[in-house]
């Protein structure tokens, strides 16, 4: 059936800023006891991200223990990017797919409660990915809108989803941290150019398409500027879908290494590319979109 795009984007046309149609917070009354508090809810609505300092540290030796196994257990798979230009591991994608401890690390209250009072009851993972940003060879990532990608390449139609990423590492200014533009996620950048066939394969490297013209970007940091998002490891940041975003390269001598996880609300689940081209692998985005279980402790079973 013919679905109206409210939110065209690389489809042959010059580059244009349109309003956001959707809402930030979904569910801004919520009482559980993980929940945001009126000022950071209303930091998370007015900038696009929240940082909770060590909000999750004594996850951080596990998760760092769990990722080491998974670099081994799934070595030769496609669901791992290395760096351009060398053979450091860039990205290694749905370890939450892969790992029993990380499963349940994402179906946790302390996660769940505040995604659900941002989205709304009923929130599947989307996407889950460990990006590695080694010491020396990371490299940069250009800036972006994730929803834009995930529109045009998954299908997500509204803007209802948040990335939860975790610090495994404590993130400076020097090893190439997270830029954000605050406030930018209260607009759209419909990018130029169309997307070519299997793009993933080039832009989890080193994206181009839907990567917004300098003048675009110009616009947008009017409001805000650039934010460097920084913290030690077990900090938290809750990240808006639409915010934009992205990362220098990493010439310290220290790794920089997070945890993502991206939730979506089970009404907003992916369905045909807007590009029109094929769906991506399901590493990318998870067809499972039934409404995640909360598991309460860390280690039951
Ligand atoms: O493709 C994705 O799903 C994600 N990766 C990149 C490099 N950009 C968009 C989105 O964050
Ligand atoms: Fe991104």
């Amino acid at each position: 059936m013919y679905q109206t795009d409210v939110y065209p984007s690389r489809i042959g046309e010059a580059e244009k800023i349109l309003p956001r149609r959707d809402p930030v917070v979904y569910n801004r009354q919520s009482q559980k006891p993980f929940a945001l508090n009126e000022a950071q809810l209303k930091h998370y609505e007015d900038n696009g991200f929240l940082v909770l300092d060590e909000y999750l540290s004594d996850w951080v030796g596990d998760i760092k223990q769990e990722m080491q196994s998974l670099k081994t257990t799934m070595a030769g798979r496609e669901e791992l990017y290395t760096e351009p230009g060398s053979n450091s591991l860039r990205t290694l994608f749905n370890p939450c797919g892969n790992s029993r401890l990380l499963d349940r690390f994402s179906r946790q209250d302390k996660l769940l409660d505040i995604v659900e009072q941002l989205l709304g009851e009923g929130v599947y993972l989307m996407q889950s990915r460990i990006n590695v940003k080694p010491a020396y060879y990371g490299k940069s990532f250009a800036w972006h809108s994730d929803f834009e990608t995930w529109h045009v390449e998954d299908g997500m139609p509204r803007m209802r989803a948040v990335t939860a990423w975790l610090m495994l590492d404590d993130s400076t200014p020097y090893n190439g941290p997270l830029y954000v533009v605050p406030k930018s996620h209260r607009q759209y950048v419909s990018c130029q150019g169309i997307t070519g066939e299997k793009n993933y394969l080039q832009s989890l490297k080193q994206q181009k398409a839907g990567v917004p013209q300098p003048e675009t970007i110009s616009k947008l940091l009017e409001h805000g500027g650039i934010k460097g998002v920084y913290g030690k490891a077990g900090t938290l940041v809750l990240h808006e879908c639409n915010l934009l975003h992205g990362s220098p390269d990493n010439i310290s001598h220290q790794n920089r290494s997070l945890m993502m996880m991206v939730y979506n609300h089970c009404s907003n689940a992916c369905s045909k590319p807007f590009s029109g081209l094929a769906k991506r692998p399901d590493y990318l985005s998870n067809p499972d979109t039934k409404p995640l279980k909360r598991c309460f402790a860390k280690q039951a079973a």
